[in-house]
């Protein structure tokens, strides 16, 4: 008898993604899961049955439940299932908010990564100088943020510290121009760390 699984809607490059893979990994439950890749911009029917904005990642749950949209949510649900692996999202207190300010802090990275590629997709007379610079700038303070977070970052894996890896490696994977590496070394040396955990390598963007 064929098992229904969560559809998880996904692409081998979207950060947004990413994260809400490398949870599933780390709470072990890709034996729920089924990752559906598609390509958003082809606005594909079942991707839009399951998120009406036609953006990944998307949940269609196995349990008839409404589908879920948007990375922190995705995660949020992925990580209440049921599962014998530690929580990565505290139930409450200084400590969830703590971490849920981390991972905003990396999908507003996210975001503003997101933007550079759509805006450099364009051709180089119609790209906006101004918004290609804001994002720039803002990027810069919110690694900056992240680099001020490191105590939690190293502490216990959390959909925090999940969310700011997707957001740095994606500059690394398409803006290699903005070095945010040299003027903080240790978030970078983090990075690479971090990399290496099997949930990671196994998501690690590729076009
Ligand atoms: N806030 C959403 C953002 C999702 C998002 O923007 N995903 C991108 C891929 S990285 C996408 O689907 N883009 C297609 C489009 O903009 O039409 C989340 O956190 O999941």
């Amino acid at each position: 008898m064929r098992v229904m699984a969560h559809k998880l809607y996904i692409s081998h490059t979207s950060p947004f993604a990413r994260t809400t893979r490398v949870v599933a990994r780390e709470k072990g439950l890709m034996d729920r899961i089924e990752e559906v890749v598609v390509d958003p911009f082809q606005d594909p029917a079942e991707l839009i049955a399951a998120n009406p904005a036609g953006l990944i990642p998307a949940l269609e749950r196995d349990d008839g439940g409404k589908p879920m949209i948007d990375s922190a949510l995705i995660a949020a649900w992925l990580d209440h299932l049921p599962s014998d692996k530690p929580g990565l999202l505290p139930a409450g207190g200084p400590e969830r908010l703590a971490v849920r300010q981390v991972e905003s802090l990396g999908r507003t990275l996210t975001d503003k990564s997101v933007n550079l590629v759509y805006e450099k997709r364009r051709p180089a007379e119609r790209q906006h100088e101004f918004y290609l610079d804001r994002w720039r700038r803002q990027a810069s303070r919110l690694i900056g943020a992240l680099d001020g977070e490191l105590a939690l970052l190293r502490g216990p894996l959390s959909v925090g510290s999940i969310a700011a890896v997707s957001a740095l490696a994606h500059y690394d994977f398409r803006h290699p121009e903005i070095d945010w590496r040299t003027p903080y070394p240790a978030l970078a040396g983090w990075l690479d760390e971090m990399s290496e955990r099997e949930s990671f390598a196994q998501t690690k963007p590729y076009e």
